[in-house]
């Protein structure tokens, strides 16, 4: 009876600890449009650090505008310390317990930031990877540049030292989670809904149901 007990408080107090899946691939392998299409379908909200520095960048008065804005041009990444405390505070405000973080970590800083700041306050389930070639990439985020994006990192220079940084930075910290076998390949070069039913077997195999 008591060990019941104790196992129903475990159970409760485990289910408090928020849980995360990382999103990581390439820029314009679809981490952003496939986050949109899990959330309708799961209880995951969607915190893309992207958006949440282009938002950074935009607030009145923010001492980090210039900087992130200079970074994201240049395909390199913001300190950890700014990222990680935007998506603390997004992760706090939506009153919910199971995110996709969309973009991050991306590189050693990152990893180590988080380590130091989240890895105990949060769970990881597991690492979507998106695995999408450069041509395709490059093609999807010049297309959407070209239809008014607005994004200042949308146009050939950016993509190059985009490519660059993510090859040199962000596939080791993919490698460091496959050789801990958390990472879920993904076949991102097809249709967006092709990509999703892969998607949602990676979710299935790992017990996650969906709610809508
Ligand atoms: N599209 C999507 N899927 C498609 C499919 N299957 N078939 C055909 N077309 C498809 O998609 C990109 C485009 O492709 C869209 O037009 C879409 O319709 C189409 P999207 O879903 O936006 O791809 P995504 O992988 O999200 O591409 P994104 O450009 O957002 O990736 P990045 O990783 O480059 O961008 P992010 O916003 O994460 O980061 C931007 C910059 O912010 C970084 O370079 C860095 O400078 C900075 N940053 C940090 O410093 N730290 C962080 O933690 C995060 C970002
Ligand atoms: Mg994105």
């Amino acid at each position: 009876m008591l060990s019941r007990v104790l196992c129903q408080v475990a159970r409760y107090f485990n289910k408090m600890v928020p849980e995360v899946v990382f999103v990581l691939g390439a820029p314009g392998a679809g981490k952003g449009t496939q986050c949109s299409l899990i959330s309708k379908e799961y209880d995951f909200v969607h915190l893309s650090a992207g958006d949440l520095l282009r938002e950074e960048r935009q607030r009145p008065g923010s001492e980090y505008g210039e900087m992130i804005e200079q970074k994201i041009r240049n395909g390199e990444i913001v300190p950890v310390e700014v990222t990680c405390s935007l998506l603390h505070k997004a992760m706090q405000k939506s009153g919910k317990t199971r995110f996709l973080i969309d973009g991050f970590p991306r590189n050693k800083d990152n990893l180590e930031g988080w380590n130091r700041e989240m890895s105990d306050k949060t769970k990881l389930l597991f690492v979507l990877f998106f695995e999408c070639s450069k041509e395709l990439c490059t093609e999807r985020c010049l297309g959407r540049g070209a239809a008014g994006s607005g994004r200042s990192d949308d146009n050939p220079e950016s993509l190059h030292k985009r490519f660059n940084t993510y090859l040199k930075d962000t596939m080791p910290i993919i490698e460091y989670y496959d050789q801990k076998g958390l990472v879920r390949k993904i076949n991102a070069e097809v249709a967006p809904n092709e990509v999703f039913k892969y998607v949602k077997n990676a979710f299935e195999s790992s017990g996650i149901q969906i709610v809508n």
